[in-house]
């Protein structure tokens, strides 16, 4: 049987497609909770017996590569995130995309430094590491990020490089240089079932100003891995994998006309454009919506009793404002999570909610941004609902 009566497409699919929702349904044991909740700030005295499978997720392997080239992946685990491993170690770092194969390790790298400017440059590596300083830590999630990938095309990483608007400073932009295009290198022999080669994004020079976008030629205190995009790699705080260009090659000042790169194009609709706009100037920002999602349920023994405790995170957007509300059934009313989410937009932060449910089945955590309501459209599309089934109450 279907429990879904919510006329929304997404949610319907999703079921349809990956839990077939049983009759179970959560009343929450609102007391019960209260005391649980009082607990959150010590460490629980509890068992924790095993972590709930997240139902209807392909069981590719997490953390490690798998495909090569253009196909080439590696998930990010992220259920090992807690409140003291906010930064993915390095090897663990989402992977989209391998090192091209055409990329000549021995040749020496120049990133050319041109376009509508008065004193065009070509900088190697040795030329911008006295101007590199640590930028923080940063999230990039890939815009095609979705449970096909089992949510891991998403990380953080602490970030060391050079600011963008530096480095076009000292090429003296023309008045006509209104947006900049920065290329990475892309040859690949073979060519990809599912991406196309050739990545180029166009920016504003206010948005790269805004964003604080640089090259990042340090990852997690260490020279950037290849893989990565050695030497440099373009990062974009706040704005979408797609346009943090790995093995920039070149940094072209341009003006307003520009035609939208293929690399736009191909990520339109992921990015949430309206169709796919002809001039890059009409593109709006590729920023990540505010979303949030569980990474883990616990199943804990406490005091005798079984107790469920959901570890997730919180990132995107806006993260000053609006309240993390949870529910475990389309039908119930959503409630805020037990410990609100805490830390800057540029990282996720983790939040946790203890749960008794009072009968086993099937359920479907949801969440949502309220208080005010903030743009999360991919959270609201329903892309990050994930199923549990509960076999003990
Ligand atoms: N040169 C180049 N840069 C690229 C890509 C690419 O294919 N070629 N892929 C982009 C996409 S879609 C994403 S999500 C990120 C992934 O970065 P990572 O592989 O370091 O995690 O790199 C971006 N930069
Ligand atoms: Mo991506």
């Amino acid at each position: 049987m279907s429990a879904d009566p919510t006329p929304r497409h997404s949610r319907r699919h999703f079921l349809r497609q990956s839990v077939g929702f049983g009759a179970a349904l959560s009343f929450g044991g609102l007391a019960d909770l209260a005391s649980l909740a009082a607990q959150e700030s010590d460490p629980w005295h509890g068992e924790r017996l095993a972590d709930l499978v997240f139902q209807g997720e392909p069981r590719d392997p997490l953390g490690t590569r798998i495909a090569s080239g253009l196909n080439a992946r590696r998930y990010t685990d992220l259920s090992k995130i807690d409140r003291d491993r906010l930064v993915t170690p390095t090897r663990e770092f989402f992977l989209r995309t391998d090192v091209p194969d055409q990329l000549d390790r021995d040749r020496p790298w120049r990133i050319t430094i041109d376009g509508l400017a008065r004193r065009p440059a070509r900088r190697s590596p040795d030329d911008l590491e006295p101007h590199v300083r640590p930028k923080g830590v940063h999230l990039i999630e890939c815009a095609g990020n979705s449970r096909a990938t089992r949510f891991g095309l998403m990380s953080t990483a602490e970030w060391s490089g050079v600011p963008l608007e530096q480095l076009l400073r000292e090429v003296e932009p023309l008045p006509t240089a209104k947006a900049v295009r920065i290329t990475g290198f892309d040859q690949h022999s073979q060519g990809s079932t599912n991406s196309e080669a050739g990545c180029s994004w166009i920016f504003t020079r206010h948005q790269l100003v805004s964003a604080g976008a640089f090259l990042a030629t340090r990852m997690n205190g260490q020279a950037l891995p290849l893989e990565h995009g050695f030497p440099a790699r373009l990062v974009v705080p706040g704005w979408y994998g797609c346009c943090c260009i790995k093995w920039v090659q070149r940094v072209e000042l341009v003006d307003g006309e520009q035609p939208a790169t293929s690399q736009m194009r191909e990520f339109a609709a992921r990015t949430h454009q309206d169709g796919v706009p002809r001039r890059a100037a009409d593109f709006r920002p590729a920023t990540i919506d505010r979303a949030a999602m569980p990474v883990r349920v616990e199943k804990w023994r406490v005091d005798g009793k079984i107790r469920y405790r959901v570890v997730g995170i919180d990132w995107g957007g806006d993260r000053s404002v609006g309240k993390l509300r949870i529910r475990f059934h389309p039908q119930n009313p959503y409630q805020p999570v037990t410990t609100q989410p805490e830390g800057d937009s540029s990282r996720w932060a983790v939040w946790h909610h203890l749960w008794a449910p009072i009968v086993p089945g099937r359920y479907l955590i949801q969440l949502e941004i309220g208080d005010p309501p903030v743009l999360s459209r991919r959270l609201g599309a329903g892309l990050y609902l994930r199923g549990i089934a509960v076999d003990e109450v």
